[in-house]
């Protein structure tokens, strides 16, 4: 009987000690697969979020990730890739003794072969972007992927990257178009892989024409367009995919960091920048506007960019198609991200690049790939088209910075200017005014002009003094202290240009040496109203005779209207 109590107290024992530990062990256990929806929507107040693989501080509130990202477990593999032999698709295409590892894709294909397809990746975003949520209900995207010979190493690893760092419920399918590269199995092969789709065109078509192939044949309501040579990084899916289903029109992109050409290492690129570009359509990354800067008070929040980098974004389908896809007489390379940019903006949609979607990218010095018509001649006919469709009478400033596209061919274009007519865009000069008003029209030829209020004309007193008084003589009669130059952003009389005294509503306006660099002499037309850059506020006359002030901009209001006669 002893015997039986012992042996039962022995069994009670082990049995709490075992169940002791299966509790400890379940609460450290990751809560769900990394790329479950679940796990990425979980509610900030609901407790600290375990994301397994990522290395974690935790400092007073704040979560700081570490490392992410790790590559995922054997049992886990075996679902990513289906049938697919990773080992003998890039077996098939080694580099022999010798080569030159630069030579057929214009960076280091030895380093990338040897890094495998599955490497861990710094989580370059912001400590803030990892206790942000999502809908539970985000609709699913089709990834397209168009490649004209693409190192196989690099292709895989962009398929890779997307399957392990992005929730399985969002990726539709991934469809490559393979434009006509030399092997057709490099895509081929590459379909045994689940939700992978390809399709091959016959002959050589370009970028531009094979994502259009790729996304009128996608069955999600979203668009994802990746390069064939990317790295997407933790979460990048989700806040693009939301900022779509929050407003159809936005078209959004990541923050690209950058994979470096020579040894691969992913580096973090900064995210204050956005896309912009000069009158040549050179593309440029430039520091986001200091007013916008100092207004943002959460990194997190999206920025609006002029256009995009053109590769790496998400839109929805409906919106791609309705506002005419992609001019599809663009060949191979370049121009049609500016294309898009213009059409988006003047058609009623915006851009924006999102901090918390970090995507890398092989950035290259040179193109691997031929191109049929010259490089030089395919750049010129693609801009040269965007120019004409979309950009007005600025196009003349792209002809200055370019001299060379005078004359050259570009086709026709009646069918895209019946789509800007059809969509009932907004001109060019309304995306300079309201996008990306820090783009510089070239210094024009000094023209006198007199700037009229009514019957009466603003002439300069004394020193600096300023105010209305009748006009006075006709042409080449008319005296000096009413005749202006406006050049942008200046109002000058000889030497002395236009300021304002203080920064302030009432601050009276007055006459001083011209500076292109001061802040006080930089004015711009707003309609008839002259509007001060930095302060906002425009010219006002106050009462006729009254010294002129600056004011609430009210561009209906006589007493801010000034209209330049140019003297003849
Ligand atoms: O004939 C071709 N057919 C193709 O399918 C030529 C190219 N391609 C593919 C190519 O394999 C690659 O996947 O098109 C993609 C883009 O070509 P890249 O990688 O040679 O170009 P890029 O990275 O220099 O190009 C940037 O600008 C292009 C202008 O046409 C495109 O918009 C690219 O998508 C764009 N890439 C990015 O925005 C990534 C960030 C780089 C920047 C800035
Ligand atoms: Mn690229």
């Amino acid at each position: 009987m002893r015997r039986i109590r012992a042996n039962a107290i022995a069994i009670l024992t082990v049995a709490w000690i075992l169940g002791t530990f299966y509790y400890l062990w379940q609460d450290n256990k990751p809560q769900s697969s990394p790329s479950s929806s679940a796990s990425q929507t979980r509610g900030r107040g609901h407790g600290q979020k375990v994301i397994p693989g990522r290395l974690e501080i935790h400092r007073d509130d704040r979560t700081i990730p570490l490392i992410v990202t790790q590559p995922p477990r054997a049992e886990q593999q075996g679902q990513l890739l289906g049938s697919f032999d990773e080992k003998a698709y890039l077996a098939a295409k080694q580099l022999k003794p010798g080569d030159d590892p630069y030579k057929d894709h214009a960076f280091n294909l030895q380093e990338s072969d040897r890094l495998g397809s599955e490497r861990a990746i710094r989580d370059t975003r912001h400590y803030r972007c990892a206790a942000l949520t999502y809908d539970t209900d985000l609709p699913s995207t089709s990834i397209v992927i168009t490649f004209h010979n693409e190192a196989r190493s690099t292709l895989l690893r962009t398929i890779k990257s997307v399957l392990m760092r992005s929730p399985p419920s969002l990726i539709q399918e991934i469809i490559l178009i393979d434009d006509f590269s030399s092997d057709p199995e490099d895509c081929q092969l590459l379909t045994q892989i689940p939700k992978v789709r390809c399709l091959r065109n016959g002959r050589r078509e370009g970028l531009i024409r094979s994502r259009v192939r790729g996304a009128n044949t996608a069955s999600a309501s979203i668009l994802t367009f990746l390069d064939s040579h990317c790295e997407v990084n933790t979460d990048w899916l989700q806040p693009m995919i939301q900022r779509v289903k929050e407003d159809h029109t936005r078209v959004v992109s990541p923050i690209i960091d950058v994979i470096s050409l020579d040894n691969f290492a992913y580096l973090a690129a900064s995210a204050d920048l956005r896309g912009g570009f000069d009158w040549s359509l050179h593309f440029k990354w430039e520091q986001i506007p200091i007013e916008q800067k100092m207004a943002r008070s959460d990194p997190t929040q999206a920025i609006r960019t002029p256009v995009i980098a053109g590769g790496i974004f998400v839109m929805d389908r409906s919106w791609f198609n309705h506002l005419g896809q992609y001019d599809t007489h663009m060949d191979i390379w370049g121009g049609e991200n500016f294309e898009l940019s213009f059409r988006v903006w003047l058609c009623g949609g915006s851009l924006e690049i999102l901090p918390c979607s970090r995507v890398g990218h092989v950035f290259r010095k040179r193109h691997p790939y031929d191109f049929p018509e010259g490089n030089a001649l395919t750049y010129i006919k693609n801009t040269r088209r965007a120019a004409e469709v979309w950009m007005d009478e600025y196009k003349q400033y792209y002809y200055s910075a370019r001299p060379s596209a005078q004359g050259k061919a570009f086709g026709s274009i009646t069918d895209r200017l019946a789509l800007r007519r059809k969509l009932n865009c907004k001109p060019f000069r309304w995306y300079m005014e309201n996008v990306y008003p820090e783009l510089r029209v070239p210094e024009q030829e000094a023209v006198s002009s007199v700037l009229k209020q009514g019957g009466l004309c603003l002439e300069t007193r004394g020193t600096d003094g300023l105010g209305l008084a009748e006009c006075r003589g006709l042409g080449a009669n008319r005296p000096q202290s009413q005749r202006w130059e406006l050049i942008e952003p200046l109002i000058r009389q000889q030497d002395l240009c236009l300021a304002i005294s203080a920064f302030t509503a009432g601050s009276k306006v007055k006459m001083e040496p011209c500076n292109t660099k001061e802040p006080r002499q930089k004015w711009k037309p707003k309609g008839t109203a002259l509007q001060h850059m930095v302060s906002g506020l425009c010219l006002d006359s106050q009462t006729p005779m009254g010294p002129p002030v600056i004011l609430q901009c009210r561009p209906q209001m006589a007493s801010q209207s000034w209209e330049p006669q140019v003297i003849t």
